[in-house]
């Protein structure tokens, strides 16, 4: 148990299908702590560095396509153990077999577009972190109280 940082990111169907903001406050909900935020259309070079552990799969090629079609929105989240929490406020791979509660159980219907991506492991987080935010994430410490009162 220690704390994490996780990469995550709301793909291109969930950016038009209008959940970003319901996605960003599952995370705040579960106690999870925004640390970076970036709206972008991924660059092929982007995308093919994400998945290339992908390269050589059936759906790569797809996949490509449709993460380099719009809008995505990328998010660096921390807590303990923040990389297996947040797989698991995701959900599995394919949207028609997660579990009702999970992101891609309450919103996918399928195994490519299925919402959202989350890192799964220290070392992706890493490499994910480094590649889709090379200028570093944001330091801050919640202190709710010091806004409540000035
Ligand atoms: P996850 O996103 O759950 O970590 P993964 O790393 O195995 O899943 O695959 C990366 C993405 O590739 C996944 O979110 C959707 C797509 N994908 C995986 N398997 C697929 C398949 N059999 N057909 C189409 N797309 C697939
Ligand atoms: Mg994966």
């Amino acid at each position: 148990m220690g704390i994490q940082t996780t990469f995550v990111m709301v793909k291109p169907d969930g950016v038009q299908r209008g959940l970003v903001g319901n996605i960003i406050q599952r995370f705040e909900n579960k106690g999870l702590r925004l640390v970076g935020l970036r709206q972008l259309t991924p660059s092929l070079e982007l995308a093919e560095s994400h998945y290339a552990v992908h390269s050589e799969r059936p759906f790569y090629s797809g996949l490509i396509e449709f993460i380099t079609s719009g809008p995505v929105v990328a998010m660096a989240w921390t807590g303990v153990d923040a990389i297996s929490v947040a797989r698991n406020i995701i959900g599995p791979t394919n949207g028609r077999e997660a579990t009702p509660g999970t992101i891609r159980g309450d919103f996918a219907m399928d195994i490519g577009h299925n919402i959202i991506h989350g890192s799964d492991g220290e070392d992706t987080a890493a490499f994910e972190l480094g590649l889709w935010f090379p200028d570093g994430t944001i330091e801050w410490t919640r202190d709710a109280e010091s806004q409540i009162y000035e």
